[in-house]
């Protein structure tokens, strides 16, 4: 890993690029991951690269489902598994999810490999090897286990690529979804979008799971139910425009 001085006033992506790398060189990320976090990192520098209120407030809602859920899982990808290894697990651990491997660009070896990731960062019993259970898609992302993502009544799907989230709404499945893009299909189909940074969102996923474990159930419900997802998206845009026209106005560009 190339060293990267503390200093550097852009640390923070330049870590995350490198544990991207570094995922590919391991084989646990695919190539197609560097693209796709490219993207997430347009993104987040346009919402400034930090947790808006509205983000908060989903990834809230979030964590209500996971602990009201009967049988939530937690799928993971190749980028999942590079950036956010340790505090998934933690997510996995205290909601009581489990993890599910399940990949786009899917081969034994990466499967086999993400699990290993997993399993050293503490993970046991992670799903999605089996593949006995089917989604209505017309790619590898349709391949799951009958116990996990295929019978499961709430899904976190961090970094998807649109179509799963569709076909596991039409399943009747609450699904939350982590993707820095408010207009991705992804995001505009979810039940709850979270539009941050997956290096922010579970971090604070696990410390919000800590807090509201022993929340009373009606507790959990009203926070479900208060919860509005057009505002969240909306505001998303919201937070882009104005960083925008901010960072035009510190450079002495006019905003028209
Ligand atoms: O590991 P695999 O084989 O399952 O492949 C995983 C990738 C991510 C390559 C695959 O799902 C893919 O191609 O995804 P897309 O279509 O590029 O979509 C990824 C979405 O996640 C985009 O809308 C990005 O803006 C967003 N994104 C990328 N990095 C981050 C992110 N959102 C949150 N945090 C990030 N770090």
């Amino acid at each position: 890993m190339t060293r990267i001085p503390v200093e550097h006033p852009r640390y923070e992506s330049l870590i995350t690029r490198e544990r991207i790398v570094e995922g590919v060189q391991i084989g646990i990320t695919s190539k197609q991951g560097l693209i796709a976090q490219g993207r997430g990192e347009t993104f987040d520098y346009l919402l400034g690269e930090r947790t808006t209120t509205t983000a908060a407030y989903a990834e809230r809602a979030a964590v209500a489902l996971l602990l009201l859920a009967h049988n939530p899982i937690i799928s993971v990808n190749g980028n999942v598994a590079a950036l956010v290894p340790d505090q998934i697990v933690a997510l996995s651990d205290v909601t009581g999810a489990p993890l599910e491997v399940n990949l786009f660009h899917r081969s034994d070896a990466r499967m086999h490999k993400i699990i290993e990731h997993l399993s050293a960062y503490g993970a046991s019993d992670v799903l999605g090897k089996k593949g006995d259970g089917s989604l209505d898609l017309k790619h590898d992302r349709a391949i799951v286990d009958e116990v996990g993502i295929y019978s499961a009544d709430v899904v976190l799907v961090p970094l998807e690529d649109g179509d799963r989230c569709s076909a596991l709404i039409a399943m009747g499945k609450n699904v939350i979804t982590i993707d820095l893009n408010p207009l991705s299909r992804t995001s505009l189909s979810s039940t709850v979008s979270i539009i941050d940074n997956i290096t922010r969102a579970i971090p604070n996923m696990v410390q919000f799971a800590i807090e509201m474990k022993h929340n009373k159930t009606e507790e959990l419900e009203s926070i479900v139910d208060l919860y509005n997802n057009d505002k969240v998206l909306s505001s998303a845009m919201y937070e882009m425009s104005e960083t925008l026209k901010n960072m035009s106005i510190e450079r002495g560009i006019e905003w028209i």
